[in-house]
């Protein structure tokens, strides 16, 4: 492989042996698969620590715009092989772990994931934090340092079931406490007036301690850091009377209060939960970050006017939007600057990233909640409301309603940029949530359409693809994604095309190997590999899927003896815990594999299975032996994706939508190498219109019909019956989401892609052009387009 590396594989050598015994204080004799794979951690750990001081002084002396990312989530997953990967020390790494007698994969394979996110928009977030690495731009990820990320998936009888999770609980190699870096938050009080100045005094305090984390970028050359705040009593909550008195745990009552907000990620994925708590955890780690930022502002600059020139703070979505209020109670109330200025310098400053149309996911908190909570920073937002109502006196939309505070409109006025993640989903923005702001600010909405980063999606994920590439185009595709366009033209080489074909099938077969030792299920490694993998919900339609699949296994009964050409359809995805549709869509994919798998006259062609507990590392494992990728959202939901763009770029096609990113990667790979079914989003809107337009499309379709029927009547279930009928009820009712509607074309669309795998080299073409025209959905153009757009800000390597 790639080998360009400063260690060898006999330093490496001597450093793990190293951390084993003076950091993890065992000998090689009695080390634990984990004591190794901490010893390497640590390792590898040192070499980013050199090049992290390194990028951390050169940014204090360039005194340079820093960008700082703050976000609710991030779905960083495993750190270990990222580290080695973009140090080009892997190959070294797992020659010095065999000569030491150990297994490389198992002992990488043995860090747990990081989950502090739910799905796609946690994990953009890590890809734009090792974007902005690679990039070498001066700046910080701040989030929570949750003890429990998102809940592990098992299932019982075919449904979901969700334990804690417990990434904390075994060693952590990369992060540094840092006990300097720690800020008193308050909560609730009151507010009263000193010499004509607003005073909050809280009545609740918590300290926000950090972790910091090193961020790698690509060949090492800079290294940035993501900031975790962790929430601790503060002084004087450990009560020593009641402890004396016997009352031990009335003693630590509020020391365990004051823990709880760092104690849980919400599980919620766009909605929202309207708890005390997720407030209390979006101002937590806001108003923590803000003050770090602050304080670093003002090592390096004397006056506050350069604020905007120098601070650029991204809210990833509506959970940092107090953001804006608390940064002019900063520099209002604390710093004396009058309120229009304050409001000026902090909008220069902010930039807002929606992600989401779907208006549960528009986050609105009770006036009440918000008074208890913030008492403050309710009469900043109704004083930056008015200023705004008096510099556009024709406005129809508030930021305060009657007992609400709308999170997105806050984040609107207070943001000099708001963006969307796709064109299809900026456009929307401009015509629907934000239609009314968007005409009293033209200027303010823009685009920048998400992207991944290839070095986990790629190189990482998909060594043998990555080796192929670099074989034929040399390794600048690495920096510069685009550069697979040079791929194109030994597309139609049968020697390349041979060896393109080859990686697919052997990344399948790995596949298959992995899910009959892991979960006892045999797969035909030739059978075509459709996969939809993302959080379970309605808008994204798994139960569109799964109809299809039960109407393909029924007609495959009917006609045993045709051609079918043979198909796996694998599944993964967590539900939050509360949605329980979305839990007994589970099920019913659960219930209906079982019978299907085990139908003798169909098994050869059909087989569906669900994998648990989908995380990054399981998206890794998936991706690259992918197929099909089932990008399926009814038009207009799905803001963007970025499962997407890694199937596309890992040589998998698609069949989608027209929905977020969907229509661009469309674009880029062409609409013959691309399978599109389903309404517009236009259509879509119309369609609802319709009265009874699911059954008029399922009277139109016998397959539909007998699909939904086999739903309802018990043929999954038979031990109960009724067990899906609402789910049959919903698709054949209001079908708010047009399963029904979209079954037709899905069906019809599905049927080319069979035909088409049929023909395996054009198949293969058609996915290589995928991969050699997906250089446009790399992270790294979308952390350039917010640099000239949002953030300017720029780079220093
Ligand atoms: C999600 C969208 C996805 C999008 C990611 C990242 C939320 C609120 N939104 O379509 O549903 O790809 O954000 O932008 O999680």
């Amino acid at each position: 492989m790639l080998k360009t590396t400063p260690a060898d594989a006999r330093e490496m050598r001597e450093a793990i042996l190293h951390h084993l015994i003076y950091s993890m204080g065992k000998d090689a004799d009695h080390a634990t698969r984990q004591d190794w794979r901490m010893a390497l951690s640590y390792a590898v750990r040192d070499q980013i620590t050199d090049r992290w001081f390194a990028s951390t002084r050169k940014s204090y002396e360039a005194k340079a715009k820093r960008v700082y990312y703050l976000s609710m989530e991030f779905l960083i997953g495993r750190l270990l092989e990222d580290g080695l990967v973009n140090l080009r020390m892997l190959d070294d790494a797992t020659e010095a772990l065999t000569a030491l007698g150990l297994d490389p994969s198992e002992v990488i394979a043995d860090e747990p994931d990081a989950a502090l996110g739910n799905g796609g928009l946690g994990r953009l977030a890590a890809c734009f934090l090792e974007s902005l690495s690679t990039l070498g731009v001066p700046a910080l990820g701040y989030g929570i340092r949750y003890e429990h990320g998102l809940f592990q998936q098992k299932f019982k009888d075919g449904r979901q079931v969700e334990t804690p999770e417990t990434w904390l609980q075994q060693p952590h190699a990369w992060e540094f406490a840092r006990a300097e870096a720690s800020y008193r938050l308050g909560f609730g009080g009151s507010v009263t007036v000193r010499d004509g100045r607003s005073v909050w005094t809280p009545d609740e305090a918590v300290l926000a301690a950090a972790y910091d984390t090193p961020v790698i970028g690509w060949q090492g050359r800079w290294a940035n850091t993501l900031r975790l705040w962790s929430s601790k009593p503060a002084n004087g909550s450990f009560n020593l009377d009641r402890f004396n008195a016997g009352d031990y745990v009335g003693a630590t009552a509020p020391e365990a209060e004051a823990r709880t907000i760092s104690r849980v990620l919400y599980p919620d994925d766009s909605t929202e939960t309207g708890k005390v708590l997720r407030l209390k955890q979006e101002y937590f780690f806001t108003a923590a970050s803000l003050r770090d930022i602050m304080r670093r502002f003002e090592n390096e600059h004397a006056d506050l006017s350069l604020l905007p020139k120098k601070v650029a703070v991204q809210l990833n979505d509506t959970h940092p939007a107090i953001a804006g209020p608390e940064l002019v109670r900063i520099l209002h109330d604390e710093k004396g600057v009058p309120f229009d200025d304050a409001m000026e310098l902090a909008r220069g400053a902010l930039g807002y990233t929606n992600h989401t149309l779907l208006p549960e996911a528009l986050e609105r908190w009770s006036e009440d909640i918000f008074h208890r909570l913030l008492p403050r920073h309710l009469q900043i937002i109704d004083r930056i409301d008015d200023a705004h109502a008096k510099a556009h006196p024709d406005r129809k939309v508030t930021i305060r309603e009657p007992g609400t505070v709308k999170m997105g409109e806050l984040s609107f006025v207070m943001a000099h940029r708001v963006n969307g993640v796709s064109a299809l989903h900026t456009g929307l923005m401009k015509t629907t949530v934000f239609k009314e702001l968007d005409r009293l600010h033209p200027d303010r909405i823009v685009n920048q359409t998400n992207g991944v980063t290839p070095r986990r999606w790629m190189l990482s994920c998909n060594p043998s693809l990555a080796e192929l590439i670099t074989t034929t185009i040399g390794d600048g595709w690495l920096s510069d994604l685009e550069r697979l366009s040079e791929l194109e033209p030994h597309v139609t080489d049968p020697e390349w095309a041979r060896s393109f074909t080859a990686i697919k099938h052997a990344n399948k077969a790995e596949l298959a190997d992995w899910i009959a030792a892991e979960h006892g299920v045999e797969v035909n490694p030739a059978a075509m590999f459709d996969v939809q993998i993302k959080r379970m919900h309605e808008y994204k339609r798994q139960h569109l899927n799964i109809l299809e699949a039960i109407a393909l296994w029924q007609e495959i009964r009917d006609n045993p003896d045709d051609d079918w050409t043979p198909r796996v359809k694998i599944f993964a995805g967590k539900a939050a815990p509360g949605y329980f549709f979305a839990k007994d869509i589970i099920r019913l994919i659960n219930d209906a594999s079982r019978v299907i798998n085990d139908d003798p006259v169909t098994n050869k062609y059909l087989k569906v299975i669900f994998l648990p507990n989908y995380n990054v590392s399981l998206a890794e494992r998936l991706i690259p032996a992918a197929d099909l990728s089932e990008q399926i959202s009814t038009a207009g939901k799905e803001a963007s994706g970025t499962g997407n763009m890694k199937f596309a770029l890992n040589g998998a096609l698609t069949i989608g939508t027209l929905d977020g990113a969907n229509v661009e990667i469309r674009e880029q790979v062409g609409p013959e190498n691309f399978f599109l079914f389903g309404m517009t989003a236009d259509e879509v809107e119309a369609r609802r219109r319709i009265d009874g337009h699911a059954a008029q499309a399922i009277a139109a379709d016998p397959r539909l019909a007998r699909a939904i029927a086999a739903v309802r009547d018990g043929t999954f279930s038979p031990t109960e019956p009724g067990r899906y009928a609402h789910i049959a009820d919903n698709v054949a009712g209001a079908d708010y989401f047009l399963v029904s509607s979209d079954f037709s074309d899905y069906w019809r669309a599905q049927r080319a892609v069979d035909a088409a795998f049929r023909d395996q080299d054009g198949w293969m073409r058609m996915a290589a052009l995928n991969t050699a025209r997906s250089g446009w959905f790399s992270s790294d153009r979308t952390i350039r387009g917010y640099l000239r757009d949002v953030w300017e800000a720029e780079t220093l390597v």
